[in-house]
């Protein structure tokens, strides 16, 4: 593909990208969604509680767009509606990754310090969060009164803070954000089987588990993810040697080469056993990792095989039986993994193979999932029915990648940043520790 190609391609993603923005401006502005199919807007904690999921998950890909019009309008939107006094209890994983990922990568990009107060103040309310017997958040705050509940968690919701909280004391000075986010990765490792694998679901008061399936699929993901990347931006060396002795029990027990190519399924977390051969849309991320954390072979072998999952249907479900070639779930969220995967390996090979994925992913995406004002979900990608979703990631991350895959490399310089597990870039610079 010849540069002129390439930025006619990342043209059309911007253009996509107006395309969905604008659907959210004509029937959601100021809520947190647009349904696209009932042209409503939808508010994830009930009318009146907004907090502008989508235009703060967008922020900083219209920035690296260079949309400035749109970045502008939605920075003012957050400047003065945004609001965290809410008595709503909230999802700390998802608040922390879109909302709290968001507002410190857009600081780091404009040096907007109105981003930087809203994020200190998200962080403060959610700290309660981490006041459990084991150090493990619970699952949902409330962010007027710092209540707490729910007691079963996942590694997913408890080791993927780490980022965020580390960016916020780096940024406010405030140590006990990072302390309390490493402490919850650290008593969530300490509970790892002797084998070296965690489950998929565990109670924060017992700190024991509730579910011994093991994997790398949604729910424990970017536990792993973040072990990596967290020595990455931090230096971190406790984060490193966990990523050391996770990846090595991932490869010896997850990972499964078959005759359709190399796949990472799930186990049991004390035997070893495989328990199931199922790969999906979440999992997709996980050639990202693997290149990033320098196993480019199987990195490109498993990416291999996701696109061969995209193309069963000519877009991708969101789990599939790799021994049976079977879709097992048919609905598509328009998820980024496969494209984050995509983007990262294009970086690190230059191999047009990468790109070539990127056209198909974005000609299966607007054949399939766009409507007249916005983007849609896929209810079923084997009749390519619609369903009445856009989330916010789809803006942060989806496009996003799309847009990195083709746009000059002077973009964003890769090596300078650690990307969220949401696609918010955090500069590397400044070792914290
Ligand atoms: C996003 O919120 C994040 O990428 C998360 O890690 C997994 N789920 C969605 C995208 O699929």
């Amino acid at each position: 593909m010849s540069d002129a190609e390439k930025a006619e391609m990342a043209e059309r993603v911007r253009g996509e990208a107006l395309h969905a923005w604008n659907g959210y401006k004509k029937y959601a502005w100021g809520h947190d969604a647009l349904k696209p199919l009932s042209q409503k807007p939808f508010d994830w904690y009930g009318e009146g509680h907004s907090l502008l999921m989508t235009p703060v998950d967008a922020l900083d890909t219209f920035t690296l767009m260079g949309l400035k019009t749109q970045a502008d309008e939605a920075r003012q939107l957050i400047d003065t509606r945004l609001n965290f006094d809410h008595d709503i209890y909230v999802k700390d994983f998802e608040i922390t990754i879109r909302l709290l990922g968001s507002l410190i990568s857009s600081y780091e990009l404009t040096g907007d310090n109105r981003l930087l107060e809203l994020a200190d103040d998200l962080g403060r309310r959610m700290m309660p969060m981490f006041d459990s017997p084991t150090g493990m958040p619970y699952e949902y705050v409330n962010l007027h009164t710092g209540a707490v509940r729910g007691t079963r968690s996942n590694p997913a919701e408890i080791g993927s803070l780490l980022i965020e909280y580390g960016m916020l004391a780096r940024h406010t000075g405030k140590q006990a954000y990072y302390d309390k986010a490493k402490r919850a990765v650290v008593e969530l490792y300490k509970r790892r089987s002797p084998i070296g694998l965690v489950g998929s679901e565990i109670d924060v008061e017992t700190g024991k588990w509730t579910n011994p399936t093991a994997g790398i699929m949604g729910g424990i993901d970017s536990y792993y993810e973040y072990l990596l990347k967290a020595s990455i931006l931090f230096g971190d060396k406790d984060c490193a040697r966990m990523w050391q002795e996770s990846a090595r029990a991932i490869d010896k027990y997850l990972s499964d080469e078959q005759p359709s190519g190399l796949w990472y399924g799930q186990a049991d977390m004390n035997s070893g056993q495989r328990t199931h051969t199922y790969y999906g849309a979440l999992d997709a991320f996980f050639p990202a990792v693997l290149a990033l954390g320098d196993d480019l072979h199987r990195a490109e072998q498993l990416q291999e095989s996701s696109f061969r999952m995209w193309n069963a249907a000519g877009i991708e479900p969101e789990q599939f039986d790799y021994v049976k070639m079977q879709i097992t779930s048919p609905n598509y969220e328009l998820r980024p993994e496969i494209i984050e995967s995509t983007y990262y390996l294009y970086h690190y090979t230059h191999d047009p193979r990468y790109l070539a994925m990127g056209v198909t992913y974005f000609n299966g995406l607007v054949k399939y999932c766009r409507t007249g004002d916005a983007y849609a979900a896929l209810a079923d990608v084997r009749t390519k029915q619609k369903s009445d979703s856009m989330e916010s990631f789809f803006f942060a991350e989806t496009l996003k990648y799309l847009y990195l895959l083709f746009a000059p490399e002077s973009t964003l310089d890769f090596n300078s940043v650690i990307f969220n597990t949401e696609a918010h870039p955090m500069k590397r610079s400044l070792e914290l520790q």
